[in-house]
């Protein structure tokens, strides 16, 4: 992937900072609580800064914190520009980003524009009339003649009930892709274009570095509104949306971004499985500047597979010079190490060897996390090798399921976990399992940690050349191995990586013999490669 920036020969491109950075998703309300009310907020995610800093990140992405009824939340946002009262205010956030920038991280906003909460002013003019002033500014159809909603769309949490409610007072359905509380905005009316770039305005006067932008493929729709087809019935429409004129949208927020000095960036939550699909949302260079992609995140933790992928993702971004992002995790699905052990499990695994197997493959992934080619992002919590959170029936809150990767972070090991809660009610939802021992406090007293081992791979990433900014190119091994070359002209390295949980011969001869830089269990690193990887290993070694 080279591109042509027109430099003298052997002068080396300058690399946006997104494209270094490893980041960090933090999501406020279980992150870290100021206040006692059981809930995270922003002085609590202030006063962890340093915490990170030492971890080694360089980018935060909060997810939303803005004013919000909560019926997601924070994804169904009712005031763009101020911060929920359970968060803090606006003072908090900017002495946030004042804390985050003297410490060397960016900070990277949530921004939902593809709908608001119905609590939102605009949707409640919207409502109050077929006349009033905001009624265009979301999707409003009549009923089929059979009273039916306009089609058949489906909504992303419960996939039996239509993408529509019908309002009675005006005898119309409006549509939200997510929740009735969400209403989707219609971005076909302009005025809506224009108050949206002001929310972005609003926030990159306030030197913001950027934004996630949620589920942002849905800013353009098919103005016709036609049926999805028959065989996708039970998909959520938001997984299926991709129309062209959100590209022209794209472009014009790129063009806004790019108007400030510093490099804001937008990395958009572009909820469709195909790659290839995703990667026509960078543009050429000219709409997002980064898109999650999704397919890793779903992935199941086998070499075959993860072989696939990254030869699926290098082959669809390669091309448009278009730089990849890596999720294992985040607030919306079980974390990966739940994953890969429930995979487990249910392809047979003794409960016993899942007990043995479970740290060392979340060590070895977190090392294919943060060495393959791209951005990669860290969800909160998986850097202490969290698993989800049971949550009894009579605890759950999340419309969509997703309250167990959302337990709040155990800072310590005392009873309630650095969350002493006013009246002692605890945190909004229950800690995860083994919180005694698998807590900040007791992982940053051992050397051997999960915490350890991400900074320490966070740490060699950032001082090695090939593994932030190099060439990729799989090599072969032996079954149940992946492996890959990173490298910046001579200076290379190489990624050896065992799926499996027996010792195995890496099946790469030319490599026995080269020095070790990092092992993902912990053992002494100084040394060679012999050529064989322990059970669930990764090893870094020299090219
Ligand atoms: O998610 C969009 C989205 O498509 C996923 O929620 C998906 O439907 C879900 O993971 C399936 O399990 C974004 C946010 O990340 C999510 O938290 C919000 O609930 C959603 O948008 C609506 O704003």
């Amino acid at each position: 992937m080279t591109v042509d920036r027109g430099l003298a020969p052997g002068e080396e491109a300058p690399v946006p900072w997104w494209q270094e950075a490893v980041f960090y998703q933090v999501y406020p309300r279980s992150f870290a609580d100021s206040d006692g009310d059981g809930v995270g907020d922003l002085a609590g995610i202030r006063s962890r800064l340093a915490d990170l800093a030492w971890l080694g990140v360089d980018a935060l992405w909060i997810s939303p914190f803005f004013r919000s009824p909560m019926a997601d939340y924070g994804y169904d946002v009712s005031d763009y520009c101020d911060v929920d009262p359970l968060f803090g205010n606006l003072a908090e956030f900017d002495a946030l980003v004042a804390d985050a920038h003297a410490l060397g991280m960016r900070v990277v906003i949530d921004w939902v524009p593809n709908h608001t909460s119905d609590q939102h002013p605009w949707f409640v003019d919207a409502r109050s009339s077929r006349h009033s002033a905001h009624r265009s500014w979301y999707v409003w159809r009549d009923p089929r003649p059979d009273g039916s909603p306009p089609n058949n769309w489906v909504s992303a949490f419960d996939l039996s009930a239509p993408a529509w409610t019908f309002d009675e007072a005006t005898g119309q359905w409006y549509l939200h892709m997510f929740e009735p509380a969400q209403p989707d905005l219609d971005w076909d009316e302009p005025a809506v274009v224009d108050a949206m770039h002001e929310t972005l305005r609003f926030w990159l006067d306030r030197g913001v570095d950027g934004f996630r932008a949620d589920v942002v493929h849905g800013i353009g729709k098919d103005p016709a509104l036609p049926d999805d087809p028959p065989d996708t019935a039970g998909v959520p429409h938001c997984a299926l949306n991709d129309v062209p004129v959100t590209h022209e949208r794209l472009g014009a927020i790129r063009t806004l971004l790019d108007a400030y000095p510093g490099e804001r960036m937008m990395v958009g939550e572009v909820f469709l499985m195909s790659t290839e699909t995703v990667a026509t949302y960078y543009g050429h260079d000219d709409e997002l500047h980064l898109a999650f992609n999704f397919p890793p995140l779903f992935a199941p933790w086998l070499a075959d597979r993860w072989r696939d992928c990254i030869r699926t993702t290098l082959d669809a971004l390669g091309p448009r010079g278009a730089w990849p992002t890596w999720v294992l995790s985040n607030h919306d699905n079980p974390r990966h190490r739940t994953r890969y052990d429930l995979a487990a499990a249910r392809a047979g695994e003794d409960p016993a060897t899942t007990v043995r197997r479970s740290e060392r493959r979340a060590r070895a992934a977190a090392v294919l996390l943060l060495t393959l080619r791209g951005t990669p992002f860290v969800y909160q919590g998986d850097e202490l090798g969290l698993t989800d959170a049971d949550v009894p029936a009579d605890r759950v809150v999340d419309p969509g399921g997703r309250d167990g990767c959302r337990a709040p972070i155990p800072w310590d090991g005392t009873p309630d976990h650095g969350w002493p809660t006013r009246e002692g009610a605890g945190p909004w939802l229950p800690f995860p399992p083994d919180a005694d021992a698998r807590n900040r406090a007791a992982e940053l007293e051992d050397p051997s940690s999960m915490l350890h081992h991400y900074r320490g791979t966070i740490a060699l990433r950032r001082g090695c050349p090939p593994l932030v900014r190099g060439t990729f190119d799989l090599v072969d091994t032996s079954d149940g191995v992946l492996g890959y070359r990173r490298a910046v002209g001579s200076d290379a390295v190489e990624v050896l990586i065992n799926f499996g949980g027996a010792p195995v011969d890496a099946g790469r001869p030319s490599a026995v013999g080269a020095d070790l830089l990092l092992t993902s269990d912990g053992v002494e690193v100084t040394g060679s490669f012999t050529g064989v990887l322990g059970p669930d290993q990764a090893v870094v070694i020299r090219g």
